[in-house]
């Protein structure tokens, strides 16, 4: 899932809205190919934007619910299982592109049928039963619809890519009324996402063809990804044992430290309240 929109910024094609939007130039020379009018190509590129915009806001809406569930863990729960969140969208020349290798019809709602990938948000967490808990907890709010999991944990895949999957639709609520957004959720351990991120890179690099003693070692590296995984989320349970660390400071998100502050600040009020009590006598509620 690499940031496809921001190499479409690169290009200068992006929307005022901040969306990475389809090249005038593109479309016109298909369309001047197609025997279309200017008009029409000027309709299109606007509905092609608001059918981009619903991911971008699917996208915001499924990171939010990431986000709250990072604070509240935070907070409440004093231990923190998500590391970190991202997200892309699919540049639209890689939409269109899908569109046609995949043979697809290209309307739109045949395109929101068949290519589930156009939004994704990635959250990478320490331990692979923080994957599954994660994954639970984002995948049975009421409002999310859960269209297609794919478990590569449970069922790696032949080159050793391991990552929980899943399609989920989920309302995002417009001037006109709700829509519906689909977006592809990937939730894994940060030796999974090492893992894959550098197999990306190879598989990018040799398009496809990676030689066979590459992929030998890419397999090893795997199951070496998977040990690791296991080995820690054992160290992680013997530390820990069923309840959250004395100290309460297991997050690995150390960016927070104004929030961290904030709890440790009314702490501290509390501690003042108690005291100034004390100290005129006042009698306890
Ligand atoms: P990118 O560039 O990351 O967006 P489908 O036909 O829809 O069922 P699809 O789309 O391959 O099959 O679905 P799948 O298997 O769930 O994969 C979706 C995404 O998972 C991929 O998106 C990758 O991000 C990631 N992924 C799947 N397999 C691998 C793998 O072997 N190696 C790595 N590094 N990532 C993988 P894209 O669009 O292929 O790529």
């Amino acid at each position: 899932m690499e940031d496809e929109a921001g190499a479409a910024d690169a290009d200068g094609t992006r929307s005022a809205s901040g969306l990475p939007a389809l090249p005038e130039s593109f479309l016109t020379a298909r369309a001047q190919a197609a025997g279309v009018g200017a008009d029409d190509v000027r309709r299109l590129i606007d509905q092609f934007s608001r059918f981009m915009l619903g991911y971008k806001f699917g996208i915001d809406a499924l990171t939010t619910k990431v986000r709250i569930l990072q604070q509240e863990f935070k907070h409440v729960h004093r231990y923190n299982p998500i590391e970190h969140v991202s997200s892309r969208l699919k540049s639209p020349e890689s939409v269109l592109e899908k569109v046609a290798r995949k043979g697809i019809e290209p309307r739109f709602d045949e395109m929101y049928e068949h290519i589930t990938d156009i939004a994704g948000v990635r959250v990478t967490c320490s331990f692979v039963s923080d994957v599954y808990d994660v994954f639970d907890l984002l995948t049975k709010q009421s409002d999310v619809h859960v269209v297609k999991v794919k478990d590569y944990i449970a069922h790696p895949k032949t080159n050793g890519y391991r990552s929980l999957h899943a399609i989920v639709d989920l309302p995002v609520f417009l001037s006109t009324g709700p829509q519906t957004s689909r977006v592809e959720l990937q939730v894994r351990t940060i030796a999974m996402d090492f893992w894959a991120s550098l197999e990306h890179k190879i598989h990018y690099k040799y398009r496809g063809e990676v030689p066979d003693g590459l992929q030998t070692s890419l397999q090893e590296a795997a199951a070496t990804a998977a040990r690791l995984d296991e080995e820690m989320e054992r160290l992680h349970h013997d530390v820990r044992g069923d309840a959250t660390s004395p100290d309460g400071d297991d997050s690995a998100d150390e960016g927070d430290d104004g929030e961290v502050a904030a709890v440790e600040l009314s702490g501290l009020v509390i501690a003042r309240l108690a005291q100034h009590r004390a100290d005129s006598g006042e009698p306890h509620a």
